[in-house]
């Protein structure tokens, strides 16, 4: 899967480089390629950005630097996501879906935002990662480009994502490693029994548990 990102900022995707997706890019299962909108710029001094029509605070870019940086990758009819508080709130099961994808164009606004010309010819998804405001869509753009890249086929085990899909829904159980003792705080006994069939019992209790204290919300929307 390749993330195409439309951006004022390419250095910024130059940290994505670590850990899973970092293996993930070296094996050839996803690549990042970020798309620098200045070089697309047309007038001389390579200006992306205008004062907003009728008026009022900031700057609005504008929409043909990102069109020529969008036509530069020759791909037909991407799926395109803009980054925006007013989007749509990104969650699992829209970087489910987004992971099937063989291409996704990612277009970081900045300023006050873009030229609407721009979202009504090319974007098909607006996506805002909370209810927050970014001084830009780079940071979103990273959280979608890594909540995805992990659902790519082949990226993590197959078992960490069984084990997450059992668990649809529910906060993480707790988990302990060496030592079993740590300031006086044991690592639960059952943890230590070998009992797997018991072992799973207590993690699916203590997942039901921990998301019903912490983030009841999450249970209601099951029913
Ligand atoms: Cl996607 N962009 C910006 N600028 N701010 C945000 C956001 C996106 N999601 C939450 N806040």
């Amino acid at each position: 899967m390749n993330f195409h990102v439309l951006t004022l900022f390419p250095e910024v995707f130059d940290t994505i480089n670590h850990s899973m997706i970092k293996r993930a890019i070296e094996s050839g299962k996803i690549s990042i390629n970020p798309v620098y909108i200045r070089d697309f710029a047309t007038n001389n001094r390579r200006q992306t950005d205008g004062y907003p029509y009728g008026g009022g605070a900031g700057m609005v870019m504008m929409a043909e630097p990102i069109y020529r940086a969008y036509k530069s990758l020759e791909i037909n009819h991407p799926r395109t996501i803009y980054l925006t508080p007013q989007g749509k709130v990104f969650n699992q099961a829209m970087a489910q879906e987004l992971s099937a994808e063989p291409d996704l164009v990612l277009l970081c606004g900045h300023y006050e935002g873009v030229d609407q010309r721009i979202i009504d010819e090319i974007v098909t998804d607006e996506v805002s990662i909370g209810d927050f405001v970014l001084t830009g869509g780079e940071i979103a753009a990273m959280a979608v480009i890594d909540a995805v890249a992990r659902l790519v086929p082949g990226v993590i085990k197959a078992d960490s994502l069984d084990a997450e899909s059992f668990s649809a829904g529910l906060l993480e159980y707790p988990q302990y490693t060496r030592p079993p003792e740590f300031m006086g705080r044991m690592v639960p006994e059952i943890l230590l029994s070998g009992h797997h069939a018991e072992i799973e019992k207590w993690r699916h209790q203590q997942a039901v548990e921990a998301t019903r204290s912490k983030r009841p919300d999450l249970l209601a929307e099951e029913e």
